[in-house]
């Protein structure tokens, strides 16, 4: 298998949409008091993670690209749990790429305590033999949801996903700490905008 022309598309289309994605935040920072986008980033999956996810979900080399739904990646990270439907309301009204299929991890958590917003879509990207339609996963998550995931991530990658018993009792404790303060600063959502603003204008 050429990996790096397999790629080459999905490197393109993550690059596309960090700029379009950042171009809103800029957007929203020119025309509102308060962008609902703290920050964008991406990635294309690693081959060998690519590799070892289609092995452990039996997918044939010649379905990689229609099975798994994230080698190409976008993650939006936002200050409020409200963000988050902001930009998901957003980017339902594009007309640059197809929503193929939503999933809600915040409202249902996974049994990890992961919580997260993910879209998976279907963006055309222009090549040179014409163009071709690409899977993209994008994932909108809050800050607080950014910290837990993060950490979780970095936990299971040095245990191989066998936590033991006392630290996966703890992330999910955490991860109940980090809903929790998303909720706080909900509450207290209006008077933070208000304190930016005349940060902003100092
Ligand atoms: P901005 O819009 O000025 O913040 P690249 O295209 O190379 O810049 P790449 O390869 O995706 O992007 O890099 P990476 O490391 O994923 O980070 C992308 C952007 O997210 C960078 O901003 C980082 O500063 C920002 N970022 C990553 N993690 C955090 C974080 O924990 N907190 C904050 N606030 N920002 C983070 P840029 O490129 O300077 O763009
Ligand atoms: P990476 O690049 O290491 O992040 P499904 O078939 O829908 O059940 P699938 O296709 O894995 O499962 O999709 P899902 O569950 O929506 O998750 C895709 C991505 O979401 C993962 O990518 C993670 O980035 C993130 N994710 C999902 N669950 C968790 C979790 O419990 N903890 C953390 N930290 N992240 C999670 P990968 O493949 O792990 O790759």
């Amino acid at each position: 298998m050429n990996w790096e022309a397999v790629l080459a598309p999905y490197k393109q289309v993550v690059e596309e949409l960090k700029v379009k994605l950042r171009g809103m935040r800029s957007q929203y920072e020119l025309e509102s008091s308060h962008s609902p986008i703290e920050f964008v980033t991406g990635r294309v999956k690693p081959i060998q993670s690519i590799i070892e996810k289609a092995e452990l979900r039996n997918i044939s080399f010649d379905d990689i690209e229609s099975e798994i739904q994230d080698i190409a990646g976008v993650r939006v990270v936002c200050q409020f749990v409200e963000d988050i439907y902001t930009i998901i309301n957003m980017l339902q009204t594009r007309n640059d790429f197809t929503i193929i299929e939503e999933k809600d991890y915040i409202t249902n958590k996974k049994a990890s305590g992961y919580r997260s917003y993910h879209m998976i879509i279907e963006y055309p990207v222009a090549t040179i033999h014409g163009q071709k339609m690409v899977l993209a996963e994008i994932q909108i998550r809050t800050l607080a949801m950014n910290f837990w995931a993060t950490n979780e991530h970095s936990l299971n990658y040095k245990y191989e996903g066998r936590l033991p018993g006392e630290v996966r009792s703890r992330l999910e404790r955490a991860a109940e700490a980090a809903f929790k303060l998303d909720e706080e600063m909900s509450k207290i959502r209006n008077e933070i905008h208000e304190a930016q603003r005349l940060f902003r204008r100092k």
